[in-house]
C-alpha cells in the first residue's frame, strides 16, 4: 500500500480517570467473550459482519501490506460441503492422530468429532492469509510477518463481534486444506480460522474454567 506522506494522529487525551474506566470497562467487555458450540440459525445482521471485518482490517501488519482475506460463507451448500470434510478429518484426529495428552487436554470441552454448527449456524468466516501478493499484473510480492498479521487482525474480529453481541467459535480443523479447495481460493492463500458466528442457542452452556490471574500472566520491569 503506497504512503502519500505523513499526516497528524489527531490523537484526543483522555484524564487519567477516562482511561482508568474505560480499560475496565473494555476489560468487563471481553471477559464476558466466551467460545460456544451451538448456534442459533437465526440470521444475523449483514452490516454487523461487513463493520467486524472492516475493524478486523484496521489491525496493525508488517509493512501495511494487509495479508489476510476474509471468505464470508452463507450458502447452505457450501456449509455443508465444509462440514463433511472438517468431520473426516476429525474423525481421523479423534481415532488416530491425536495424542492420550492432547485428547485429556481437550477433555474439559466436551468436542468431539461433530460439527453441526458448521452447517446450523448463518454464518462462517473462514481467514486465509496470503503467504504472498499477486497484483493485477500477476506479479508476485512478499507479505510480511502474515501469521502475526493475521493474529492480529482475527483478535480483532473476534472482539469485534462479540462487543457487536454475536457469539464466535475459533474452529481450526488440522489439516483445513479442505477449505482452500472448496472455497476455490488461490494459490497464495492458505486457511488459517474458521470463525463460525452467530447467535448462540437459547440456554448454551460453555465449560467452567477459569483464565489465569495477572500475577501469572504478567511480569512487571519498574
Ligand atoms: N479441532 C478439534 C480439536 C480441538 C483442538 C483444540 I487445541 C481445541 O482447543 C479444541 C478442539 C475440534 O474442534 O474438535
Amino acid at each position: 500500500m503506497k504512503n502519500d506522506g505523513f499526516k497528524p494522529l489527531n490523537f484526543v487525551e483522555k484524564s487519567e480517570e477516562e482511561m482508568i474506566a474505560s480499560s475496565r470497562k473494555f476489560y468487563e467487555t471481553v471477559k464476558k467473550r466466551r467460545t460456544v458450540r451451538d448456534f442459533s440459525d437465526r440470521p444475523i445482521p449483514d452490516e454487523v459482519i461487513k463493520n467486524a471485518i472492516l475493524a478486523a482490517g484496521t489491525a496493525p501488519n508488517g509493512a501495511n501490506v494487509q495479508p489476510w482475506k476474509f471468505v464470508v460463507v452463507r450458502n447452505q451448500q457450501v456449509k455443508s460441503a465444509i462440514r463433511k470434510a472438517a468431520e473426516a478429518e476429525e474423525k481421523k484426529f479423534y481415532g488416530e492422530r491425536a495424542s492420550q495428552e492432547w485428547l485429556d487436554d481437550l477433555k474439559s470441552l466436551g468436542t468431539n468429532f461433530s460439527k453441526p454448527f458448521l452447517e446450523k449456524t448463518p454464518c462462517l468466516i473462514v481467514v486465509f492469509l496470503e503467504s504472498y501478493k499477486i497484483d493485477k499484473n500477476g506479479e508476485k510480492h512478499k507479505t510480511y510477518y502474515p501469521s502475526e498479521s493475521v493474529g492480529l487482525a482475527t483478535g480483532t474480529l473476534i472482539n469485534a463481534l462479540h462487543s457487536s453481541g454475536l457469539g464466535t467459535l475459533t474452529y481450526t480443523p488440522s489439516p483445513m486444506g479442505f477449505l482452500k479447495k472448496i472455497l476455490k481460493r488461490p494459490e497464495n492463500e492458505r486457511p488459517y480460522m474458521v470463525l463460525v458466528t452467530g447467535y448462540p442457542a437459547e440456554n448454551v452452556t460453555v465449560p467452567n474454567i477459569e483464565k489465569l490471574p495477572l500475577e501469572e500472566i504478567a511480569v512487571f520491569v519498574d
